[in-house]
């Protein structure tokens, strides 16, 4: 006889891949928005890097998609406890944006801000090294406007409130300024594995 097991995912104990705290929100995908979700085309989306660059510059959405293809295929954290795993996220790497205008010495943080005004405060070296991106693809699909629409970043291995939906660009400083969750006693860094959750952590 044979005996037909129900998909039953990853374990829930000790599971290696989830940092300390966090639960596995399996099928779902939490939505977490400070804003109205905006109503933003492709042909209205542009992303700017300025601040300490040599040459700031704008992309358009077509400017953007002639950058190489990249995609994240992993996990995301939440702060508020949620992972999610294996998710695959299609863009282009923030390297790629990088690159194009050639980051100062004395650059070492960013601030990662919304179309909406949201803001995310992040060092340099956490968006260089291959290690974010600027994604309009989720699983295949287009991301939905309260994903973030038509583009957002994903630096995943932080806690997702660094990972600014609806991006509209990065400004590079010589010094950490807070952003919207920083403000409010969230945490410079915030990386998961440490717990890094509230400043002081
Ligand atoms: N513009 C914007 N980006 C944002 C947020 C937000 O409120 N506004 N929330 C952050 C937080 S706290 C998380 S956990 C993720 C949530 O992304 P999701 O709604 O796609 O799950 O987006 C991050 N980026
Ligand atoms: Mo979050």
């Amino acid at each position: 006889m044979n005996i037909t097991r129900g998909f039953t995912g990853r374990p829930r104990v000790a599971d290696p891949g989830l940092p300390p705290g966090q639960y596995d929100a399996r099928d779902t995908w939490p939505v977490l928005s400070a804003e109205i979700t905006p109503d933003l085309a492709p042909a209205d989306w542009t992303f700017r890097v300025d601040g300490l660059v040599a040459q700031p510059r704008t992309w358009d959405w077509d400017q953007a998609h002639a950058l190489p293809a990249s995609a994240y295929e992993g996990a995301i954290h939440c702060v508020t406890g949620w992972s999610k795993f294996d998710v695959r996220f299609g863009g282009v790497s923030l390297d790629a944006f990088l690159d194009a205008v050639r980051p100062l010495d004395t650059a070492s943080h960013v601030v990662a801000y919304a179309h909406t005004g949201y803001t995310a405060s992040l060092p340099l070296a956490d968006v260089t090294g291959g290690r974010a991106w600027i994604v309009w693809d989720a699983d295949g699909e287009p991301l939905t406007p309260e994903h973030g629409a038509p583009a957002r970043l994903v630096v995943p291995h932080l806690y997702f409130w660094k990972s600014v939906k609806w991006v509209a660009g990065l400004r590079l400083l010589d010094r950490e300024e807070p952003g919207f969750w920083e403000t409010n006693g969230y945490h410079p860094r915030g990386n998961p594995w440490e717990e890094q959750r509230y400043s002081g952590d």
